[in-house]
């Protein structure tokens, strides 16, 4: 997996997250279908950052998952049009595997990804590294990310996974009333030290569920942090076309940034 990917600014380019698509929920399922039928196909990339899926427990497992008729969305959307599809792991469905992005024609990317759009280096992570606060989540999420923890899981029958998941987001439900808002958002110095780490001024990312456009200052610049909404009560969307970033705030308020006075520092 490479870490760096280059376009030129004449493509266009998507920025999805945080779905959270499940067998229960058929209204995102839609506005899914309904972005990618009318917006999507006309972007040479779709880059989606993360919890695609509200859990995902192997790739063997999308079926018993009521997930498959999402898969099969994405993978009717590859087939159908020539955009790009690159999907990184969320904090929920970072099983996602090799076997599932071939059969929706997409490649799975690192988090973190630098875009280079033409000279403008631009950070893409799902976010949830950067909320350090949460000291139990980075202990979980390092444990989660080893090779043996993922290999022990996936070798457990569908069920017993099933109920590993389960009893995982009941957790995460019930810490989630425990923590304070601040300690499940990022972290100020992580951002500015993950920024600085890979000179960029430009970062997007979702997770946090807080979308919004932050102006802050690193190496003395300008720099910019945009989070990615969910799709909750609508699709949350980020496009890049033509020099132009454009967010499309929860509140329907198009946000419009010139990525150029975002390059990179040195
Ligand atoms: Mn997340």
């Amino acid at each position: 997996m490479h870490n760096k990917i280059h376009i030129s600014q004449m493509q266009s380019v998507g920025f999805i997250s945080d779905l959270h698509l499940s067998s229960s929920d058929k209204e995102i399922g839609s506005r899914l279908k309904h972005a990618l039928e009318h917006w999507a196909l006309k972007l040479d990339y779709l880059f989606i950052l993360g919890d695609l899926f509200e859990y995902w427990i192997g790739d063997d497992a999308s079926e018993q998952c009521g997930l498959l008729q999402y898969e099969q969305l994405l993978a009717r959307f590859s087939s159908d049009n020539k955009t790009e599809l690159l999907i990184m792991h969320g904090n929920r469905d970072f099983l996602l595997g090799t076997d599932f992005c071939r059969r929706i024609r997409a490649s799975l990317i690192p988090d973190p990804t630098i875009l280079h759009y033409g000279d403008i280096p631009i950070l893409l992570a799902h976010g949830d590294a950067l909320c350090t606060d949460d000291h139990e989540h980075m202990l979980t999420r390092a444990q989660m990310r080893t090779k043996e923890w993922q290999k022990q899981v996936l070798s457990k029958s569908i069920e017993q996974r099933l109920a590993i998941a389960h009893t995982a987001r009941q957790q995460s439900e019930e810490n989630k009333r425990k923590k304070s808002m601040d300690i499940m958002d990022v972290n100020q110095n992580a951002v500015v030290k993950s920024m600085q780490n890979h000179s960029c001024q430009l970062m997007i990312h979702g997770h946090t569920h807080r979308p919004a456009v932050h102006y802050l200052e690193i190496e003395k610049k300008a720099a910019i942090r945009i989070v990615l909404s969910d799709w909750f009560d609508e699709p949350g969307i980020v496009e890049l076309r033509n020099n132009q970033l454009t967010v499309l705030s929860s509140d329907k308020k198009r946000t419009s940034i010139n990525p150029n006075e975002f390059k990179a520092p040195r």
